[in-house]
């Protein structure tokens, strides 16, 4: 996929509260989805602050959120992200947050057999809880974990990249992997082009265009340095 244009200018906002404008001129609600332990949580941390969490500082919750503005062709894009536990038991937690999506990543562990054949099942979730009209933008994230050895850190693949194309083409849906630790700026790709998909849908699919207007009028400080907030996966 080519890189996404424009995205990247740091946008300026006020402090002020109760002013008239709203705080963004879009808004487009991302949710992760995936099996316990393929790197959700440090995925969200990593696009929200620009830097992977420490080790063992990332939070087992039941589902965390943050957000981000970025700015597409001169117009402010607010992200908000929701991050839902991998674990069975929180599953029926899930469910609400898959409503009024308009992207999901649905990750696994590219060193996890397991957690790609699960990517059939959380693909079954998504198209049962989004209306087939709504436009919903949906991804294939694997997650190349890092393991020391007495050389070198590499990469451990277990997931056929094959079997991967192979299966977001049945989507039609598109593959990308990242590498929080060792690249942060993969990312920033993933979600770049997650909002030119949505951003370009909406201009197609007058459903979509009606949802990722701003439903806030109060204008408030959302930049945190130049990265995202987030509530539950850390304390930033
Ligand atoms: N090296 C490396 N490790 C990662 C990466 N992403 C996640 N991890 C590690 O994988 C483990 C699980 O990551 P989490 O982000 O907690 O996974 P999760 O999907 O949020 O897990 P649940 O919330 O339990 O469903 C942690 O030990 C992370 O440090 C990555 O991109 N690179
Ligand atoms: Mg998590």
């Amino acid at each position: 996929m080519s890189a996404t244009p424009v995205l990247g200018s740091r946008p300026r906002f006020s402090t002020r509260s109760g002013g008239e404008r709203p705080d963004c001129d879009y808004l487009i609600k991302t949710i992760l989805l995936g099996d316990l332990d393929v790197g959700k949580t440090t995925f969200m941390h990593t696009y929200l602050h620009g830097r992977c969490p420490a080790a063992g500082a990332v939070p087992k919750l039941g589902a965390a959120n943050g957000h981000k503005t970025v700015v597409y062709h001169g117009k402010r894009v607010k992200l908000t992200m929701w991050d839902t536990a991998g674990q069975e038991r929180y599953r029926s937690l899930t469910a609400s947050y898959y409503r009024g999506a308009h992207a999901c990543l649905v990750m696994y562990d590219v060193s996890s057999k397991e957690s790609f054949d699960s990517v059939t099942s959380w693909m079954e979730s998504v198209q049962d809880y989004n209306d087939a009209n709504s436009g919903t933008v949906t991804m294939l994230v694997g997650v190349r974990k890092t393991r020391e050895s007495s050389q070198r850190a590499h990469h451990v693949t277990e997931v056929d990249q094959q079997r991967a194309v192979n299966l977001s083409s049945h989507y039609q849906i598109p593959h990308f992997t990242v590498d929080c630790l060792n690249d942060p700026s993969s990312v920033d790709f993933v979600m770049n082009t997650m909002v030119t998909m949505v951003m370009t849908k909406a201009m197609e699919n007058s459903n979509l265009s009606q949802t990722i207007r701003p439903y806030s009028t109060k204008l408030e400080m959302i930049s945190h340095k130049g990265q995202g907030r987030c509530s539950g996966c850390c304390n930033l």
